[in-house]
């Protein structure tokens, strides 16, 4: 196997309760999965990431995880697993698990062990503190609304969740959460498993004075300095590396809040010491909102711009980057950065798609992105799933943060509920995901947007991603080339240059509804066109959102 197949790699991902019900309880689940993957050979992704399908009850969606290694039951059994993941290798897509040790569910038994008493043996594996003035240790705030602290009555102390109450953080100081950890990686990993995408990862190391934080918002503090990329991050990371990922051929992706170009360069360095690559932040985080995410300003290209070509340029020979635009968390892609009007949805979905594929790096397609999936907008609180939304929904609007139109306005613009909307399969009753009832409301545009029209329509979204996906098979210079940032003071053109040897490849994409002037593709005609969503050009400009690559010999 080719020491970086993971450089050349397009990885899919799979929310798994949104993607497939193959039993008519309304959600997703493992056979589901199983019966779409010739959806996925044909799209051409080498690579599945499966968010997380472990025993859970599911207060964060499989993300509180109360037995690493069982299958969560409404989601299949380990046979159906064991059967997915045959199938997946039979078609040669690889499979990564979703890896969450930054916290377990509060129903993993080494909880309900820890909070029996102070000296039980499993006391040590999270992060208990005594009152503090009889209140809690500091001014934390949780990801999902409160105190970042729970006080437990049996014993007298607080933990530790910088989720939600029922996702206890794991102590790594604690050699033997380590271990326990490992040696659980070490069973998927002899099960046949391909890589793990790492929650939160950059969170394991907290700062162990556990200061207050800074209160922006009125109501608790900011902890991102002090759990984000603490002092021991990398000693465990490295840890891990030498007593599992080294030991295997894998791919690793470390979803790494609050990462910092320097930080990546330490996690996804190239000596291979620790991850191949990190999720950063930067470009999906709201610019400086008074309440962090929750806004529906549209964002800036310009800023946009910078913070992207400063990931390709700093991490050049130093780290490798992901690519992506969204996932799980985060708003669908063609209503944040595109147009999701019918006139142009498919035109920026497509020309988002060359923008991203083109850079360096290792792209990600989230489950729908392939068809141009837009946000659900979903205007009633009943409507929502999440516990994020739900949660701040409560606490911004009863503290006054924000008022409930304020609030329903930026749960249109970017809550997770976007993203998780089941996936559109065809015209028939929800989609075609389920025959049941769906446990969240499918986005009544599938009528318009499902992959059996997709797969149908030579034209359609799934096929110019398939021909991006190619193209990236054959072009080393996709793969390699040198990141050079263009027209960097555009308003409306977001363009750059790959550069390789005699090689250079020219991609301009413009992110507006306008025709715009731009003279980088003058010598069009002297170079080999591999990709563009319009197949007519007018010279001297872009058409409204039009995106164009060319390879020039030089
Ligand atoms: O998300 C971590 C994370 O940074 C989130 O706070 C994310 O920024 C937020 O959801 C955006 O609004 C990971 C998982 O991807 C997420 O689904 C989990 O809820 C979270 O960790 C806890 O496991
Ligand atoms: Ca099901």
């Amino acid at each position: 196997m080719e020491k970086a197949w993971w450089k050349k790699s397009v990885i899919y991902q799979i929310y798994p309760r949104s993607f497939a019900d193959s039993n008519g309880d309304g959600i997703g689940d493992i056979n589901g999965i199983t019966a779409h993957l010739d959806y996925l050979k044909d799209l051409g992704v080498d690579v599945i990431w499966l968010s997380p399908v472990y025993q859970s009850p599911n207060d964060d969606n499989g993300y509180d995880i109360s037995d690493y290694q069982a299958i969560m039951q409404e989601f299949g059994t380990m046979e159906d697993f064991d059967r997915m993941l045959e199938e997946m290798h039979k078609r040669g897509l690889k499979l990564v698990m979703d890896l969450v040790v930054n916290h377990t569910s509060d129903e993993h038994r080494w909880f309900v062990e820890s909070r029996k008493s102070k000296d039980n043996p499993y006391r040590d594996y999270y992060i208990w503190k005594d009152p503090k003035d009889g209140k809690e240790p500091n001014n934390w705030g949780a990801c999902f609304g409160g105190s970042a602290w729970e006080y437990d009555e049996e014993t007298e102390m607080y933990y530790l969740h910088c989720f939600s109450k029922k996702q206890p953080d794991l102590n790594w100081e604690n050699e033997k959460v380590r271990k326990e950890v490992f040696d659980m990686m070490t069973w998927w990993c002899e099960k046949g498993v391909d890589g793990f995408r790492m929650d939160v990862i950059s969170m394991i190391s907290k700062d162990p004075a556990y200061p207050d934080g800074i209160v922006h918002n009125g109501l608790y503090g900011d902890n991102s300095p002090y759990v984000c990329n603490g002092p021991r991050v990398h000693e465990y990371l490295q840890e891990m590396n030498q007593k599992v990922l080294s030991k295997f051929d894998l791919i690793t992706v470390g979803e790494a809040a609050g990462v910092t170009v320097e930080e990546a360069k330490k996690y996804a360095n190239l000596d291979g010491s620790e991850l191949n690559m990190v999720f950063q932040f930067e470009h999906v985080d709201a610019p400086t909102a008074e309440h962090g995410k929750w806004t529906d300003k549209r964002f800036e290209l310009k800023r946009l711009r910078s913070i992207l070509n400063k990931w390709q340029t700093q991490l050049e020979g130093k780290a490798w980057n992901s690519l992506y635009w969204d996932n799980h968390d985060q708003p669908r892609a063609v209503s944040r950065f595109g147009n999701d009007g019918p006139m142009y949805r498919e035109l920026s979905a497509k020309m988002l798609a060359t923008c991203l594929h083109m850079l360096k790096g290792t792209p990600y397609i989230y489950q729908g992105e392939e068809i141009g999936m837009t946000n659900a907008y979903f205007d009633k609180m009943e409507d929502y799933r999440d516990i994020e939304s739900i949660n701040t929904y409560k606490e911004f609007t009863e503290n006054g943060l924000m008022n409930p139109e304020e609030m329903m306005s930026a749960l249109k613009a970017v809550s997770r509920d976007n993203a998780r909307t089941p996936m559109q399969w065809n015209t028939s009753a929800h989609a075609g995901f389920t025959t049941g009832e769906p446990w969240i409301r499918v986005n009544p545009n599938y009528l318009q947007i499902n992959a059996e029209a997709a797969v149908e329509d030579k034209n359609s979204i799934y096929y110019y991603y398939q021909k991006l996906i190619k193209l990236r098979k054959n072009y080393e210079i996709i793969i390699d080339g040198i990141f050079e940032g263009l027209l960097e003071e555009d308003e409306n053109i977001y363009a750059y240059a790959r550069n390789l040897g005699s090689q250079r490849l020219v991609v301009a994409c413009n992110f507006s509804g306008e025709e715009v002037s731009c003279d980088l593709f003058d010598r069009a005609e002297e170079g080999k066109e591999l990709i563009s969503n319009y197949e007519y050009h007018k010279d001297g400009m872009l058409k409204p959102y039009e995106a164009r690559a060319i390879l020039f010999e030089k």
